[in-house]
């Protein structure tokens, strides 16, 4: 969870066309744009250098850049999307990692990832097979992750939730903020795990950025909770990204 740098890419106005499960109401661009403002101002407090990439008219769920792309301490992958309107978006993001990193490597298929469904803890990385990220996406990034020195260990995401980190995040080394019908899979084991209120389930898709915590707004509940447990926690308005299934971890990618 600590930080020099990250990756973030202004939402387009063709974010209106957005990939849902649900259709809950159009996210509202200038609305989506003030909070995506606070978000990068966050992660910049912490000392970090924020990458703004400008936005793509033609990839509509641009702006969840965690989805393109894992970023390791030795290189970086490009994912291959489940998702088929946002293979795409990978090519967008490849030259930039080509920039920060002296080695990135890329999931070519045929099986399917998204960063979304990828935890990364002290101890090892956690993938999530989901609806976006199959068994041979996953096989071909224990692949990469090995020559690197990482350990992965396959679980799953629960039926009916878009990705893994959609209910977790990682708080420090050992602690994880988790739903409790994620937790509830057994996944966390050997780690301690807090959870979310009861009906603030939206809220675990959190990020431990350096010093700070970023949630989602409105779930003051899980608010209080990480306050009283010592965590530095910043509230940013998720009303927008949340009609598209997005959350904190989808708007960035961090190393
Ligand atoms: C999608 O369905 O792909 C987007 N509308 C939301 C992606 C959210 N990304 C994430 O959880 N990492």
């Amino acid at each position: 969870y600590e930080f020099t740098r990250a990756i973030t890419r202004r939402p387009a106005s063709s974010i209106t066309d957005g990939l849902r499960a649900e259709d809950i109401g159009t996210p509202d661009l200038d609305k989506m744009l003030a909070a995506h403002a606070d978000y990068v101002a966050a992660l910049k407090s912490t000392g970090a250098e924020v990458i703004e990439l400008p936005p793509l008219e033609a990839f509509p769920d641009a702006v969840f850049v965690e989805d393109t792309a894992l970023c390791l301490p030795k290189g970086a992958v490009l994912m291959r999307p489940g998702a088929p309107s946002r293979l795409g978006e990978v090519a967008e993001m490849a030259p930039t990692l080509r920039q920060c990193y002296d080695e990135v490597r890329e999931i070519k298929g045929p099986g399917f990832i998204e960063g979304g469904d990828i935890l990364v803890t002290e101890r090892e990385i956690l993938v999530g097979r989901s609806a976006r990220t199959d068994a041979a996406g996953v096989a071909e990034l224990a692949e990469i992750v090995s020559d690197w020195g990482h350990s992965l260990r396959e679980v799953f995401t629960p039926e009916g939730v878009l990705h893994f980190k959609t209910d977790c995040s990682l708080m420090d080394g050992e602690t994880i903020l988790s739903t409790k019908r994620l937790d509830a899979s057994g996944c966390f084991e050997g780690y301690r795990v807090l959870h979310v209120a009861e009906g603030e389930e939206a809220a675990a898709n959190a990020i431990r950025y350096n010093n700070l915590v970023l949630m989602a707004a409105d779930f003051p509940r899980t608010a209080e909770m990480l306050d009283r447990e010592g965590f530095e926690v910043v509230q940013i308005s998720n009303t927008e990204c949340a009609k598209l299934d997005g959350g904190m971890s989808c708007l960035s990618l961090r190393f």
